[in-house]
């Protein structure tokens, strides 16, 4: 591989990084403190090199992504009006509340998908039958594409309502056909900031344990953090340390991805938002930082498909994928479309100079666009 840190000392104008470079090179990993020189960082270039390094020193050109789409079953949720930063949640007698039969989810499947992507409210009437039913027949429907389905805050919720522990949740959803588990609802794990923008909701520790009980069953899983409302730089660096610890523990993690806060309509509309060099450090950190992680996906839904682009030069190898159709984000506003063709994604990643592989849920490799 091109060294492409060779001239880094010359180019390089914040001294703070040269150790981080000089950790790089040596495989040392970093710590809170060189955490904090990235976040403290105005060498936007030097940070986007040292990240692209290490990036490229894991699966070299390749950017992956998937043809995949998005099913939110419903959004009916318990806890729809205490989740500050989300727009999707609705109570069951709101004008907008909706409930999607099996038959209707069946209708939106189609032979071209490798991952299903289900995720969706906290419904008060449903039992956890109706959610296994609905992952069965999916299964059945698309024998040859994964399922990755139910955020921790779901599981967590199932095991509740069903009176099952957590681990024989995560059994009966594996046997029903779920083949990994997506990353949301950790949101951001620090507890005060945690507080202010979703309690009651699962707290950061039970999160975690959720993904740790996967692992161990054979599960593996994304993680997320959701960014640019009330944290700190500390707050986001406790995060990725907290998310390093487990996937030392375990190695379930397939892949990280940094969630930009979309405002509108939310009762947090009236933060501001963050500049996009905020964007760029999430992500840069997310790939320097968590050494132990194999992808760091940047999410176009949120970044916009522009912004995600030039991400792939801040440590990203992973654009997520076609989604289809998307519901939660932008019932908060998001200005990306709500899906892409396989297409765009393979001009868009050639077009950053990277190599295109269409890959499944688990990270195959189905097809490289050389
Ligand atoms: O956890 C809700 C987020 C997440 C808003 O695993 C919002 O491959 C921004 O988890 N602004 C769900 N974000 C999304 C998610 C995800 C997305 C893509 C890929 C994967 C994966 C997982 O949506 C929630 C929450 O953090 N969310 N409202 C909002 N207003």
């Amino acid at each position: 591989m091109e060294n492409i840190l060779e001239d880094f000392d010359i180019l390089c104008v914040d001294e703070n990084l040269l150790p981080i470079k000089d950790k790089l090179l040596n495989n040392k990993r970093l710590d809170f403190k060189d955490a904090e020189m990235i976040m403290d960082t105005k060498d936007l270039n030097s940070l986007g090199l040292l990240a692209k390094y290490k990036k490229l020193s894991k699966d070299g050109e390749k950017i992956y992504f998937v043809v995949n789409r998005h099913i939110n079953p419903t959004n009916i949720c318990v806890i729809a009006n205490s989740c500050k930063f989300c727009a999707f949640g609705q109570k069951k007698n709101s004008p907008d509340a909706y409930e999607m039969s099996i038959d209707k989810i069946l209708s939106l499947l189609d032979e071209e998908l490798r991952e299903i992507h289900i995720v969706g409210g906290l419904h008060p009437d449903w039992k956890f039958d109706k959610y296994l039913e609905i992952i069965r027949e999916v299964n059945i429907a698309m024998p040859s594409a994964h399922i990755k389905a139910f955020t921790a805050v779901e599981i967590e919720w199932f095991s509740k309502i069903s009176g099952y522990k957590v681990e024989k949740v995560i059994e009966k959803l594996m046997n029903a056909g779920v083949d990994a588990l997506p990353g949301g609802g950790a949101e951001i794990f620090a507890p005060e900031v945690r507080k202010k923008i979703c309690s009651p909701k699962t707290t950061g520790d039970s999160w975690l344990n959720i993904h740790k009980a996967a692992h161990k069953l054979g599960l593996p899983s994304n993680a997320t953090i959701l960014y640019g409302h009330l944290e700190s730089k500390y707050d986001v660096i406790d995060h990725l340390d907290k998310l390093r610890n487990l996937q030392d523990q375990t190695n379930g993690f397939l892949a990280f991805i940094p969630v930009l806060f979309q405002p509108y309509n939310t009762r947090l509309k009236h933060l501001k938002p963050f500049p996009f060099s905020y964007d760029l450090k999430v992500h840069a950190l997310a790939r320097l930082f968590l050494d132990n992680f194999s992808h760091i996906k940047a999410y176009w839904i949120t970044l916009g498909e522009k912004a995600a682009q030039v991400t792939f030069h801040y440590g990203v190898s992973d654009a997520d994928g076609t989604i289809i159709s998307e519901k939660i984000i932008h019932d908060a506003g998001a200005k990306s479309q709500i899906g892409h063709t396989r297409d765009f994604f393979v001009n868009m990643i050639k077009d950053s100079g990277y190599i295109p592989v269409e890959r499944d849920a688990l990270y195959n490799e189905l097809k490289i666009y050389d």
